[in-house]
């Protein structure tokens, strides 16, 4: 088949494609079509998510930042000698200096993401700017936690900021909160951030931008599937929409086809009628409440609680 054309040689694949195409393949199979948000992260999707969290709409970046610069010193009391920081979905560490500032005593950050990109220029960054803090960066799902290196003896202080346990089903938070205190050991503490419920028009505008910057990082998921995955989406088909859904207290991204049409995948082919969607995002926004029982559920007890000015999101810090 040395003049097979080009088209139909095989196509070598890595792992995480091999997933990619999987997940894409079954998700847009379902009757309610879906694909888990944790695809918008390659590189372009990850440099989309920074200037997302620079747009005056998306309050929750500026909001956590600020109330974790006021937070810190009494986040941070509580680490004691050689303690290890354990970063679940680092992207670009950038919350982490805020910690890392008023956290002398720490001995190691590691910083897991599933973007090896972002995630060895974020460690590299880190290790230049606090050459006393050991920098273990490990490729990986937090949804699926590939066992971490054995890391000194101080206590392990789990750190998930950024409201992105709001992407994470209820069932899912739990286990996934259940799962990081059974790896962080006795002793541990986790810090959460969450975006908390508010009205919705600023919810909207937070994840449907003016300069359609939001729009451009969920449509991201369709080119980046025509580049890796050779798929032939066309992207003038579709649209990008945010939806709150106030009976699961999320919000919502999806991808309206705005007409008919196929879309192929390799050799899969998938029908789109007009006005149906990709739900390719929801974003929880929670309560002191839903924290505290999500808590709970998965064996913590919340410490502490502390929200910033509005529009407001805030700091659980949890224990054993
Ligand atoms: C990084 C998951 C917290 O849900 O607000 C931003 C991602 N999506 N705009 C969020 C996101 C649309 C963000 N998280």
């Amino acid at each position: 088949a040395a003049d097979a054309p080009a088209a139909k040689r095989p196509r070598i694949e890595d792992m995480e494609t091999a997933r990619f195409r999987a997940e894409m393949v079954a998700g847009l199979s379902q009757p309610k079509k879906a694909v888990s948000p944790k695809w918008f992260y390659d590189a372009a999707g990850s440099d989309l998510f920074e200037d997302i969290t620079r747009l005056p709409e998306y309050y929750p970046t500026r909001q956590e930042a600020a109330l974790l610069k006021t937070m810190a010193p009494r986040l941070t009391a509580g680490f004691g000698e050689n303690a290890v920081l354990v970063e679940f979905g680092s992207g670009a560490s950038e919350k982490t200096r805020i910690l890392l500032d008023a956290a002398p005593t720490l001995s190691t950050y590691l910083p897991i993401d599933i973007s090896p990109d972002a995630l060895n220029a974020a460690a590299e960054r880190i290790a230049d700017s606090y050459p006393a803090i050991e920098v273990v960066p490990v490729v990986g799902d937090f949804l699926n936690l590939p066992p971490l290196p054995e890391l000194g003896r101080g206590r392990r202080i789990g750190f998930f900021p950024g409201s992105t346990i709001g992407n994470l089903e209820p069932q899912q938070a739990i286990a996934f909160l259940a799962n990081a205190r059974e790896r962080l050991g006795p002793g541990a503490l986790f810090i959460l951030g969450v975006d908390l419920v508010k009205a919705s028009d600023l919810l909207v505008a937070a994840y449907d931008d003016a300069q359609g910057v939001t729009a451009a990082f969920n449509m991201n998921l369709l080119v980046r599937a025509n580049r890796e995955l050779g798929a032939d989406f066309d992207l003038s088909g579709f649209r990008h929409r945010a939806i709150w859904n106030a009976d699961r207290s999320r919000m919502e991204m999806h991808l309206e086809a705005t007409r008919d049409q196929t879309v192929h995948i390799g050799d899969d082919r998938i029908d789109f009628a007009a006005g149906e969607t990709i739900h390719t995002e929801s974003s929880r926004k929670f309560t002191r409440d839903s924290v505290a029982s999500m808590a709970a559920a998965a064996g913590w007890t919340v410490q502490g609680f502390d929200v910033s000015d509005d529009p407001s999101v805030a700091l659980a810090l949890l224990s054993n």
